[in-house]
Protein backbone atom coordinates (compact mmCIF):
# COMPACT_ATOMS: atom_id res chain seq x y z
CA UNK A 1 0.00 0.00 0.00
CA UNK A 2 1.35 3.16 -1.00
CA UNK A 3 -0.49 6.21 0.81
CA UNK A 4 -0.46 9.67 -0.60
CA UNK A 5 2.68 11.42 0.65
CA UNK A 6 4.95 14.67 0.46
CA UNK A 7 8.03 15.50 1.64
CA UNK A 8 8.27 17.93 4.56
CA UNK A 9 9.01 21.78 3.04
CA UNK A 10 12.24 22.65 3.66
CA UNK A 11 10.98 25.57 5.53
CA UNK A 12 8.21 24.02 7.60
CA UNK A 13 8.34 24.57 11.02
CA UNK A 14 5.30 22.61 11.86
CA UNK A 15 4.42 18.74 12.87
CA UNK A 16 2.48 18.55 9.81
CA UNK A 17 2.48 19.87 6.71
CA UNK A 18 0.04 20.47 4.15
CA UNK A 19 -0.13 18.90 0.51
CA UNK A 20 1.42 21.68 -1.88
CA UNK A 21 -1.65 20.38 -4.03
CA UNK A 22 -4.75 21.28 -1.52
CA UNK A 23 -7.61 21.28 -2.00
CA UNK A 24 -7.89 17.31 -3.64
CA UNK A 25 -11.30 17.75 -3.74
CA UNK A 26 -13.19 20.18 -5.72
CA UNK A 27 -16.81 20.85 -3.99
CA UNK A 28 -18.28 20.73 -7.53
CA UNK A 29 -16.84 17.32 -8.16
CA UNK A 30 -20.37 15.81 -8.79
CA UNK A 31 -23.24 17.55 -11.10
CA UNK A 32 -25.21 18.27 -8.17
CA UNK A 33 -22.54 18.69 -5.28
CA UNK A 34 -22.43 22.05 -3.23
CA UNK A 35 -19.44 20.64 -1.38
CA UNK A 36 -17.54 17.67 -0.38
CA UNK A 37 -16.08 17.87 3.16
CA UNK A 38 -15.40 15.86 6.00
CA UNK A 39 -14.81 12.57 4.67
CA UNK A 40 -13.39 9.21 5.43
CA UNK A 41 -10.91 6.74 3.55
CA UNK A 42 -9.50 3.10 3.83
CA UNK A 43 -7.20 0.73 2.26
CA UNK A 44 -9.28 -0.85 0.19
CA UNK A 45 -8.07 -3.46 -2.93
CA UNK A 46 -5.42 -2.24 -4.87
CA UNK A 47 -6.04 1.53 -3.80
CA UNK A 48 -8.55 3.31 -1.75
CA UNK A 49 -12.42 3.39 -0.88
CA UNK A 50 -14.44 5.91 1.41
CA UNK A 51 -17.61 7.13 2.28
CA UNK A 52 -17.60 10.87 1.58
CA UNK A 53 -20.31 13.58 3.32
CA UNK A 54 -21.31 15.74 -0.21
CA UNK A 55 -24.17 18.15 0.27
CA UNK A 56 -26.01 18.60 -2.52
CA UNK A 57 -27.39 21.83 -4.42
CA UNK A 58 -30.34 21.67 -2.53
CA UNK A 59 -28.09 21.62 0.27
CA UNK A 60 -29.10 18.35 1.55
CA UNK A 61 -26.36 16.36 3.54
CA UNK A 62 -26.06 12.86 1.71
CA UNK A 63 -23.42 9.96 2.29
CA UNK A 64 -21.80 9.04 -1.39
CA UNK A 65 -19.27 5.88 -1.59
CA UNK A 66 -15.41 6.85 -3.65
CA UNK A 67 -12.72 5.01 -4.97
CA UNK A 68 -9.39 6.32 -5.51
CA UNK A 69 -6.14 4.28 -6.62
CA UNK A 70 -3.99 6.97 -5.42
CA UNK A 71 -6.04 8.27 -2.34
CA UNK A 72 -5.57 11.64 -3.94
CA UNK A 73 -7.43 11.60 -7.12
CA UNK A 74 -11.14 10.37 -6.29
CA UNK A 75 -13.71 9.08 -8.08
CA UNK A 76 -17.29 9.57 -6.17
CA UNK A 77 -20.30 7.98 -6.95
CA UNK A 78 -22.73 10.61 -8.34
CA UNK A 79 -26.08 8.73 -6.32
CA UNK A 80 -25.82 8.59 -3.25
CA UNK A 81 -25.76 5.81 -0.71
CA UNK A 82 -28.91 3.74 0.15
CA UNK A 83 -28.63 1.99 3.18
CA UNK A 84 -30.21 -1.79 3.48
CA UNK A 85 -31.43 -3.87 5.99
CA UNK A 86 -32.31 -1.41 8.70
CA UNK A 87 -35.60 -1.29 10.59
CA UNK A 88 -37.85 1.20 8.57
CA UNK A 89 -37.87 3.20 11.75
CA UNK A 90 -34.33 3.63 12.05
CA UNK A 91 -33.86 3.35 8.34
CA UNK A 92 -35.85 6.42 6.94
CA UNK A 93 -33.26 8.64 5.84
CA UNK A 94 -33.22 12.14 7.26
CA UNK A 95 -29.49 13.40 6.88
CA UNK A 96 -26.34 11.74 7.66
CA UNK A 97 -22.95 13.52 7.71
CA UNK A 98 -18.91 13.13 8.88
CA UNK A 99 -18.80 10.01 8.35
CA UNK A 100 -15.47 7.72 9.96
CA UNK A 101 -14.66 4.12 8.11
CA UNK A 102 -12.46 1.45 9.15
CA UNK A 103 -11.94 -2.16 8.78
CA UNK A 104 -12.37 -4.25 11.94
CA UNK A 105 -12.17 -8.17 12.02
CA UNK A 106 -13.66 -9.10 8.85
CA UNK A 107 -15.41 -5.95 7.64
CA UNK A 108 -16.13 -2.19 7.20
CA UNK A 109 -17.68 -0.46 9.58
CA UNK A 110 -18.90 3.67 8.97
CA UNK A 111 -20.36 5.65 11.49
CA UNK A 112 -21.51 8.69 11.19
CA UNK A 113 -23.95 11.82 12.16
CA UNK A 114 -27.67 10.72 11.46
CA UNK A 115 -30.81 12.10 11.75
CA UNK A 116 -33.12 10.19 13.76
CA UNK A 117 -35.29 12.79 16.04
CA UNK A 118 -31.85 15.38 16.28
CA UNK A 119 -28.35 13.87 15.37
CA UNK A 120 -26.97 10.82 16.66
CA UNK A 121 -24.82 8.35 15.69
CA UNK A 122 -25.68 5.79 12.53
CA UNK A 123 -24.17 2.67 11.97
CA UNK A 124 -23.41 0.39 9.15
CA UNK A 125 -21.08 -2.20 7.35
CA UNK A 126 -19.78 -2.93 4.06
CA UNK A 127 -17.80 -5.55 2.42
CA UNK A 128 -17.61 -3.58 -1.05
CA UNK A 129 -18.36 -0.21 -0.43
CA UNK A 130 -21.46 -0.68 -3.02
CA UNK A 131 -23.90 -2.92 -0.33
CA UNK A 132 -24.12 -0.74 2.90
CA UNK A 133 -25.74 -2.75 5.46
CA UNK A 134 -27.32 -0.38 8.06
CA UNK A 135 -27.48 -1.52 12.04
CA UNK A 136 -29.15 0.56 15.07
CA UNK A 137 -28.15 3.89 15.86
CA UNK A 138 -25.38 3.34 18.74
CA UNK A 139 -27.20 6.15 21.05
CA UNK A 140 -29.97 8.40 21.80
CA UNK A 141 -29.70 11.44 20.22
CA UNK A 142 -28.22 13.87 20.46
CA UNK A 143 -24.91 12.78 19.58
CA UNK A 144 -21.87 13.78 16.63
CA UNK A 145 -18.63 12.26 16.03
CA UNK A 146 -18.91 8.72 16.98
CA UNK A 147 -15.75 7.13 16.06
CA UNK A 148 -14.53 3.36 16.60
CA UNK A 149 -11.64 2.06 17.33
CA UNK A 150 -9.62 -0.46 14.83
CA UNK A 151 -9.77 -3.74 16.61
CA UNK A 152 -11.72 -4.56 19.84
CA UNK A 153 -10.65 -3.67 22.83
CA UNK A 154 -10.87 -6.48 25.88
CA UNK A 155 -13.33 -8.14 23.97
CA UNK A 156 -15.58 -5.52 22.78
CA UNK A 157 -16.04 -3.26 19.95
CA UNK A 158 -15.14 0.32 21.45
CA UNK A 159 -16.48 3.93 20.30
CA UNK A 160 -15.64 7.53 21.15
CA UNK A 161 -18.82 9.96 20.84
CA UNK A 162 -19.64 13.40 21.90
CA UNK A 163 -22.88 13.83 23.15
CA UNK A 164 -23.98 17.16 22.16
CA UNK A 165 -27.80 18.86 21.57
CA UNK A 166 -29.66 19.74 18.39
CA UNK A 167 -27.98 22.70 17.60
CA UNK A 168 -24.68 24.29 16.96
CA UNK A 169 -23.25 22.75 20.71
CA UNK A 170 -21.61 25.58 22.23
CA UNK A 171 -20.25 22.56 24.79
CA UNK A 172 -19.06 18.97 24.57
CA UNK A 173 -16.55 16.22 25.85
CA UNK A 174 -15.72 13.11 24.01
CA UNK A 175 -16.77 9.95 26.19
CA UNK A 176 -15.68 6.31 25.81
CA UNK A 177 -18.41 3.51 25.15
CA UNK A 178 -18.37 -0.82 24.79
CA UNK A 179 -20.40 -3.04 22.71
CA UNK A 180 -20.30 -6.78 22.58
CA UNK A 181 -22.22 -6.91 18.93
CA UNK A 182 -22.29 -3.29 17.43
CA UNK A 183 -25.52 -2.61 18.49
CA UNK A 184 -26.27 -2.46 22.35
CA UNK A 185 -24.01 0.07 23.63
CA UNK A 186 -22.94 0.85 27.68
CA UNK A 187 -20.23 1.33 29.86
CA UNK A 188 -19.61 4.87 29.24
CA UNK A 189 -16.16 6.45 30.88
CA UNK A 190 -15.55 10.17 30.25
CA UNK A 191 -12.27 10.95 28.37
CA UNK A 192 -11.83 14.81 27.89
CA UNK A 193 -13.40 18.28 28.58
CA UNK A 194 -12.41 21.22 26.51
CA UNK A 195 -9.45 22.68 27.61
CA UNK A 196 -9.34 25.50 29.62
CA UNK A 197 -9.35 28.81 27.89
CA UNK A 198 -6.56 30.34 29.74
CA UNK A 199 -4.50 27.12 28.85
CA UNK A 200 -5.21 25.56 25.09
CA UNK A 201 -7.67 28.18 23.90
CA UNK A 202 -7.91 26.56 20.15
CA UNK A 203 -10.13 23.89 21.96
CA UNK A 204 -11.50 25.43 24.47
CA UNK A 205 -15.53 25.48 23.97
CA UNK A 206 -16.23 22.12 22.48
CA UNK A 207 -14.31 18.93 21.18
CA UNK A 208 -14.67 15.53 19.17
CA UNK A 209 -12.47 12.57 17.86
CA UNK A 210 -11.26 13.13 14.26
CA UNK A 211 -9.66 10.10 12.36
CA UNK A 212 -10.08 6.51 13.78
CA UNK A 213 -7.88 6.38 16.85
CA UNK A 214 -4.03 4.87 15.80
CA UNK A 215 -2.27 2.03 17.75
CA UNK A 216 0.99 2.81 19.03
CA UNK A 217 3.39 1.89 21.60
CA UNK A 218 2.82 4.85 23.95
CA UNK A 219 -1.20 4.44 23.58
CA UNK A 220 -4.03 5.13 21.08
CA UNK A 221 -2.82 8.23 19.33
CA UNK A 222 -6.08 10.15 19.16
CA UNK A 223 -6.24 13.41 16.96
CA UNK A 224 -9.51 15.77 17.54
CA UNK A 225 -11.19 18.68 16.38
CA UNK A 226 -11.43 21.78 18.84
CA UNK A 227 -13.31 24.28 18.84
CA UNK A 228 -12.85 28.41 19.91
CA UNK A 229 -16.09 30.95 19.66
CA UNK A 230 -14.62 33.53 18.16
CA UNK A 231 -16.25 37.07 18.31
CA UNK A 232 -16.65 36.23 14.33
CA UNK A 233 -17.76 32.50 15.09
CA UNK A 234 -16.69 29.34 15.97
CA UNK A 235 -13.26 28.17 14.67
CA UNK A 236 -12.25 24.59 14.19
CA UNK A 237 -8.35 23.51 14.63
CA UNK A 238 -7.36 20.13 15.69
CA UNK A 239 -4.33 18.61 17.67
CA UNK A 240 -3.41 15.41 19.46
CA UNK A 241 -3.92 13.05 22.46
CA UNK A 242 -2.52 9.87 23.97
CA UNK A 243 -4.90 7.13 25.11
CA UNK A 244 -3.90 4.35 27.41
CA UNK A 245 -4.05 1.13 24.74
CA UNK A 246 -6.56 -0.84 27.49
CA UNK A 247 -8.32 1.61 28.90
CA UNK A 248 -8.79 4.51 26.44
CA UNK A 249 -10.80 6.71 28.55
CA UNK A 250 -7.26 7.49 30.60
CA UNK A 251 -5.70 10.32 28.56
CA UNK A 252 -1.89 10.32 28.83
CA UNK A 253 -1.13 13.52 27.09
CA UNK A 254 -2.68 16.04 25.05
CA UNK A 255 -1.39 18.47 22.66
CA UNK A 256 -1.93 22.21 24.15
CA UNK A 257 -0.71 23.66 20.30
CA UNK A 258 -2.87 22.72 17.98
CA UNK A 259 -1.43 20.33 14.89
CA UNK A 260 -3.19 22.51 12.47
CA UNK A 261 -5.96 25.87 12.56
CA UNK A 262 -7.29 27.36 9.41
CA UNK A 263 -4.79 29.32 7.79
CA UNK A 264 -4.80 28.94 3.94
CA UNK A 265 -7.41 30.52 2.08
CA UNK A 266 -9.07 27.24 0.99
CA UNK A 267 -10.01 26.49 4.80
CA UNK A 268 -10.87 30.03 5.53
CA UNK A 269 -12.73 30.87 3.05
CA UNK A 270 -15.97 28.55 2.06
CA UNK A 271 -19.64 27.89 3.31
CA UNK A 272 -18.58 28.17 7.07
CA UNK A 273 -14.91 30.19 7.78
CA UNK A 274 -12.58 28.66 9.69
CA UNK A 275 -12.92 25.32 9.85
CA UNK A 276 -10.77 22.63 9.44
CA UNK A 277 -11.71 19.16 10.32
CA UNK A 278 -10.22 16.18 10.19
CA UNK A 279 -12.44 12.27 9.89
CA UNK A 280 -9.63 9.79 8.80
CA UNK A 281 -6.09 9.32 8.35
CA UNK A 282 -3.97 6.66 6.60
CA UNK A 283 -1.07 5.08 8.58
CA UNK A 284 1.67 3.41 6.67
CA UNK A 285 3.45 1.37 9.46
CA UNK A 286 6.77 0.51 7.66
CA UNK A 287 7.80 4.35 6.80
CA UNK A 288 5.87 5.52 9.59
CA UNK A 289 3.94 7.96 7.45
CA UNK A 290 0.34 9.77 7.75
CA UNK A 291 -1.66 11.07 5.48
CA UNK A 292 -4.81 13.08 7.18
CA UNK A 293 -7.88 13.52 5.22
CA UNK A 294 -9.41 17.04 6.44
CA UNK A 295 -12.69 19.15 5.92
CA UNK A 296 -11.80 22.98 4.93
CA UNK A 297 -14.26 25.75 5.39
CA UNK A 298 -17.39 22.46 5.22
CA UNK A 299 -16.55 23.15 1.48
CA UNK A 300 -13.53 21.14 0.17
CA UNK A 301 -11.24 18.12 1.32
CA UNK A 302 -7.69 18.25 1.90
CA UNK A 303 -4.73 16.58 2.74
CA UNK A 304 -2.00 17.12 5.64
CA UNK A 305 1.34 14.34 6.09
CA UNK A 306 3.34 14.12 9.21
CA UNK A 307 4.62 10.96 10.93
CA UNK A 308 2.78 9.19 13.55
CA UNK A 309 5.97 9.06 16.06
CA UNK A 310 6.97 12.99 15.94
CA UNK A 311 3.28 13.79 16.79
CA UNK A 312 3.47 11.57 19.86
CA UNK A 313 6.69 12.81 20.95
CA UNK A 314 5.26 16.31 20.40
CA UNK A 315 2.12 15.00 21.98
CA UNK A 316 4.06 14.49 24.97
CA UNK A 317 5.95 17.39 25.43
CA UNK A 318 3.46 20.74 24.79
CA UNK A 319 0.83 18.08 27.41
CA UNK A 320 -1.46 20.43 29.01
C1 LIG B 1 -19.98 20.82 13.21
C2 LIG B 1 -20.36 19.77 12.20
C3 LIG B 1 -19.31 19.68 11.11
C4 LIG B 1 -18.92 21.03 10.58
C5 LIG B 1 -18.66 22.02 11.70
C6 LIG B 1 -18.41 23.42 11.21
O1 LIG B 1 -21.00 20.97 14.17
O2 LIG B 1 -21.60 20.12 11.62
O3 LIG B 1 -19.82 18.93 10.06
O4 LIG B 1 -17.76 20.92 9.79
O5 LIG B 1 -19.76 22.04 12.57
O6 LIG B 1 -19.54 23.92 10.54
Amino acid sequence: MIIPWEDRPVNERGVIWRYSANPIIPRNLLSTSNSIFNSAVVPFGDGFAGVFRCDDTNRRMRLHAGFSRDGIRWSIEEDDIRLTGADPEVGAWLYGYDPRVVWIDDRYYVTWCNGYHGPTIGCAWTADFKVFHQLENAFLPFNRNGVLFPRKINGRFAMLSRPSDNGHTPFGDIFYSESPDMELWGRHRHVMSPAKFEQSAWQCTKIGAGPIPIETGEGWLLIFHGVLASCNGFVYSFGSALLDLSEPWKVLARSGPYLLSPQRDYECMGDVPNVTFPCAALHDPDTDRLAIYYGCADTVTSLAFGYVNEIVEFTKKTTI
